[in-house]
């Protein structure tokens, strides 16, 4: 009868143990995908000549990435230099700024001055 208890705590604690371990590989993987969620929150895609997305909405002292996509080089250019602009980008090139207070920020291309795009701070 001892023994039987035993074999069973055994088991049961075996079986917590292999429960906990898959809890937490799930939990790994939540957080890995947080990680990469969180590099490409605010990333602005540069292609065919567009802002991607057009209207990118964060909160005040987020960082904003634009990625050039395109073999073409692209600026952006606050309208009243309301950040500092980018130098011009090659393809795969990045430019970060850091959101200001709220508001919304307008921006373009130098390059192609047809190229716009708004960023939305939010408090
Ligand atoms: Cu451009």
């Amino acid at each position: 009868m001892i023994t039987f208890i035993q074999k069973n705590k055994k088991a049961i604690l075996l079986t917590t143990l292999i429960l906990l371990n898959i809890c937490v590989a799930a939990l790994g993987d939540e957080v890995a995908r947080v990680a990469i969620g969180g590099d490409k929150k605010n990333t602005i895609e540069i292609k065919d000549f567009m802002f991607n997305p057009q209207t990118l909405t964060v909160k005040a002292g987020e960082k904003i990435t634009w990625i050039n996509r395109d073999d073409e080089p692209h600026t952006v250019v606050s309208v009243g230099k309301k950040f500092a602009k980018s130098s011009a980008l090659d393809t795969d090139q990045e430019f970060t700024i850091t959101a200001g207070g709220p508001g919304t920020y307008e921006y373009f291309c130098s390059v192609h001055p047809k190229m716009t795009g708004t960023i939305l701070v939010e408090k």
